[in-house]
């Protein structure tokens, strides 16, 4: 090939890259991405925090330098709520699909804690379970739609694989040998979920224009539902006030 023709073909190729690119960035303005946000809090008075007396495993114990606490209620500065799963329950088209993420959801043993306490995966996902203790655990999983599980996982056993079939929130994962142990998984067929942080945010991006129920779940303080539409490109804000239950 002669010199000439290897340089009109590399200006084609270039030119041809730079048309690709062009095209590429043309804003796709029909069902723009849309998102719901808000913050959950608690009200009314909130319990002392626990600590966990993990006495019963003195391996557990001799991991901690200060108690470890219970994780049920996580407050933030103005009684914001942690460990709260926030998702779309109902409104999503029936027939849409979903990519399921290649990285796996995470579940580590951790101080004979399970991290995170609350999670959310999508069916078919894997659910990849770690022991990072290198202490016995027993991984219980109580789900009621889903088939249910019981992995021990000695010392020497670091990691264990699981995965779920068909949407379930969400349910319990207990430690047949630690009782305090707890952590809630809910299963989803969409990726609009989340889980709170101690700042009680959340954000459900990524939505086409619709009408959607979301809902909010903690373990104690139950559901709350709400109704929400969003438009083309838009943000709606919808909080939860999550009350302390009635003193009996
Ligand atoms: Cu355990």
């Amino acid at each position: 090939m002669t010199q000439e023709k290897t340089i009109r073909r590399t200006g084609t190729r270039l030119w041809l890259a730079a048309w690709l690119a062009a095209l590429s960035v043309v804003p796709a303005v029909a069902g723009a991405a849309s998102t719901i946000t808000g913050t959950i809090t608690f009200t009314g008075k909130p319990p002392a925090p626990r600590p966990i007396a993990m006495d019963a495993d003195p391996a557990c114990a001799k991991k901690h330098s200060t108690p470890a606490m219970n994780e049920m209620l996580i407050l933030g500065n103005g009684s914001t709520m942690g460990n709260v799963m926030v998702y779309i329950s109902k409104g999503l088209p029936s027939g849409k699909t979903f990519p399921v993420p290649k990285a796996p959801a995470v579940l580590d043993q951790n101080g004979c804690q399970y991290r995170p306490h609350v999670m959310g995966i999508m069916v078919g996902q894997q659910y990849k379970i770690l022991n990072s203790d290198g202490i016995l655990h027993n991984v219980h999983a109580l789900p009621k739609i889903n088939p249910g599980f019981n992995k021990p996982m000695p010392a020497t056993v670091k990691e264990t694989t699981a995965s779920f079939a068909k949407a379930e929130p969400v349910f319990q994962i207990k430690c047949d040998v630690h009782p305090w142990m707890n952590a809630y998984v809910g299963v989803f067929t969409h990726p609009f979920f989340t889980v709170t942080g101690a700042d009680g945010k959340f954000t459900i991006s990524g939505l086409d224009p619709g009408t959607y129920e979301v809902t909010a779940w903690h373990e104690r303080l139950g559901t709350q539902t709400a109704t929400i539409t969003v438009g083309a490109s838009d943000t709606k804000t919808q909080n939860f006030k999550f009350a302390a239950p009635a003193a009996k």
